[in-house]
């Protein structure tokens, strides 16, 4: 029984490492939140066990009323006096302490790095577009619901929003800011080791807010390096018959109308680029692993997976499907 309570009570802590999560922090700037968050919740903590106490001490204490309860008692009066003063006082350090406590923690989440690597998110309903901007245009690429970034360096994310209201949060790297239309935000932040962290639409931005996610794969900072030159590269030619033909079929069926493949005739900018769709993790903005299958089952029926999705269904034949599936799985 008793082991049982004890693996109960830590079901709760499960949840607290992994690549989504405010309590493992992988960035600097998560480490101040979580480090100022813990501060606070000390010293509130503190206070809260102090007035349990001295509520529980004085209720067990608690005398008969007195007779005559109107009556002034002057030793009484003056030490509550001093009491409330002195409490007053605390209330006031307190609240002043943890003011100074955040406004340091915020020059460490606020800080601006001129070497910071910047790119551009602009939130759409419901997918991320990622600019990678160079001072050269033959250095420049554009990406979607996927940040890849090194690690170590400090990196800035320039955030606006092509429709509504959205919210960039990755917990495990640091905290939120919004998307709005027409301003531009900035955040700064720096992953201190290697990995895959989450990030989530923070801001509910309609039907599908909660399938708007994305991934910031941290790299070492040479092999983000290679993906980097990989990735400002066109689109590889389809190789092959099949892939020639889903090339083709890409523009024929009106895909290119809406995404992007660089290199290609395919400019149309509704929808994520494509260019290097092959390498990506996932699809829908997080909704599905990158895989053959969940690749055609999109391109079948994007409504089917998510409900209201920008992209319509597109009549297509079956072999026409796997031709322009062949052709996507190519552009790595
Ligand atoms: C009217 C514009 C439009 C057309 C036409 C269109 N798409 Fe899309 N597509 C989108 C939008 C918008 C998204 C993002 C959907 C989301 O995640 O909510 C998308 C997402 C995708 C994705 C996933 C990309 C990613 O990074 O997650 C693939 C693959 C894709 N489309 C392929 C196609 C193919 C193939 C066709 C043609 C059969 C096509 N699209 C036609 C707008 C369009
Ligand atoms: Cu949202």
């Amino acid at each position: 029984m008793r082991t049982a309570l004890v693996l109960f009570a830590t079901l709760p802590l499960a949840a607290c490492a992994g690549r989504q999560s405010v309590l493992d922090p992988q960035g600097l700037q998560s480490s101040q939140i979580l480090h100022t968050i813990f501060i606070f919740l000390t010293v509130a903590a503190a206070v809260w066990i102090a007035v349990v106490v001295v509520l529980g001490v004085s209720m067990l204490r608690r005398k008969r009323p007195a007779d005559q309860p109107l009556a002034l008692h002057q030793g009484f009066e003056r030490t509550s006096g001093r009491v409330v003063f002195v409490l007053g006082l605390a209330t006031l350090v307190i609240v002043l302490g943890l003011s100074i406590v955040s406004y340091a923690g915020q020059r460490t989440i606020f800080a601006k790095d001129e070497n910071a690597l910047t790119l551009k998110i602009i939130g759409h309903q419901w997918w991320w577009e990622v600019r990678y901007e160079a001072d050269s245009p033959h250095r420049s690429f554009v990406t979607a619901n996927e940040i890849r970034i090194p690690t170590g360096q400090p990196v800035k994310v320039e955030l606006e929003s092509a429709d509504v209201i959205h919210s960039f949060w990755v917990p495990s790297l640091t905290g939120k800011m919004d998307l709005i239309t027409g301003q531009k935000n900035e955040l700064q932040f720096t992953a201190k080791n290697a990995g895959v962290y989450r990030g989530q639409c923070a801001e509910f931005c309609g039907l599908q807010h909660a399938h708007m996610a994305f991934a910031v794969l941290a790299l070492p900072p040479d092999e983000f390096g290679r993906w980097r030159d990989h990735e400002n590269q066109s689109a590889n030619s389809p190789t092959d018959q099949l892939g020639k033909q889903g090339e083709a079929l890409f523009r024929a069926r009106g895909c290119a109308l809406c995404h992007n493949i660089s290199g290609t005739l395919a400019g149309g900018q509704l929808g994520p680029d494509l260019t290097h769709i092959g390498s990506r993790t996932t699809i829908a903005a997080g909704t599905l692993p990158n895989t053959p299958a969940t690749l055609a089952a999109w391109i079948a029926d994007p409504q089917h997976i998510k409900p209201g999705t920008l992209m319509p269904k597109m009549p297509l034949q079956s072999g026409e499907l796997i031709a322009i599936l062949h052709y996507l799985e190519q552009l790595k």
